[in-house]
């Protein structure tokens, strides 16, 4: 199997959400395998610089843009900018992502709608701008970053399960109308890992934190860099004949009922 394959040499990809987590574990990935990474985040350009010396130090070539992904006026100006500023977009990883943990009894409409705007409109908004370049090309990658709520509920989670739901749907549908311009669009479903937006759950002793490891066939969280495998793959030309497919990198939770834990 040729290494080539893999190789992401002269690509331009942009990852949004990628000041970060598991956004910056995935384009960190991509960019050790040869792209220049476009990060994105809307919190803080000082956010976005701290993270620009963070991919340096690693020896990968990045440049940062701020903009908010839920704003399409911004998106157009950012999108025209960076392709006049880096180059075209090669790859898209929609990544950027907000969680509201609320009983959906209790939840708030207006808390609802944001939680719908950033992880599944947003994905939306970005690619619509980016895929016009890539349908120029004839050639182009988009990533989704789904998740396993994509497919189980919780509580707590429901607003940001229908979104990654909803956005599985868009992924094939995406999928559906440019893969004949050989735009190969695809999801990423991770399961449970250390990041951020886990930290609260993930607390030693937490019941939540013990159920997700027993529920876990592998028996542990994930570690964001388990990402950066799935998104190189589906980042190039190795995926070139996968379309609408959502990779679970979850650790086996999908695969299975779960067990008692006093069950080896
Ligand atoms: C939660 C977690 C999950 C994970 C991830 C699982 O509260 O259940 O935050 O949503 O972050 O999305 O795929």
């Amino acid at each position: 199997m040729s290494i080539e394959l893999f190789n992401l040499k002269d690509k331009v990809a942009l990852i949004t959400g990628s000041t970060h987590g598991l956004g910056m574990a995935m384009a960190m990935g991509l960019g050790k395998a040869g792209a220049t990474i476009v990060v994105n985040g809307n919190s803080s350009q000082e956010k976005i610089d701290n993270a620009l010396a963070a991919y340096r130090r690693e020896g990968v070539n990045a440049v940062g843009y701020k903009f908010n992904v839920a704003d399409e006026k911004d998106v157009i100006v950012s999108i025209k900018k960076i392709e006049t500023e880096v180059g075209n977009i090669d790859i898209l990883v929609n990544n950027a992502g907000i969680i509201k943990r609320t009983p959906l009894a209790q939840m708030e409409v207006e808390d609802f709608k944001q939680v719908l705007d950033i992880d599944l409109v947003s994905p939306f908004i970005v690619s619509k701008q980016v895929v016009k370049g890539m349908m120029e090309r004839q050639s182009g990658k988009i990533i989704n970053i789904c998740s396993m709520m994509s497919q189980l509920g919780r509580n707590t989670v429901g607003a940001y399960a229908a979104a990654k739901g909803g956005l599985v749907m868009l992924t094939k549908n995406m999928a559906t109308e440019w893969a004949r311009h050989n735009i190969q669009v695809n999801g990423i479903g991770p399961g449970y890992f250390a990041t951020s937006q886990t930290a609260p759950i993930r607390i030693d002793g937490h019941p939540f934190n013990d159920f997700i490891v027993n529920r876990t066939p592998a028996a542990k969280w994930g570690d964001p860099n388990d990402l950066a495998g799935a998104a190189i793959f589906l980042s190039s030309q190795a995926s070139d004949f996968v379309n609408g497919h959502i990779l679970y990198v979850d650790g086996g939770i999908l695969a299975t009922i779960g067990k008692p834990s006093n069950e080896l």
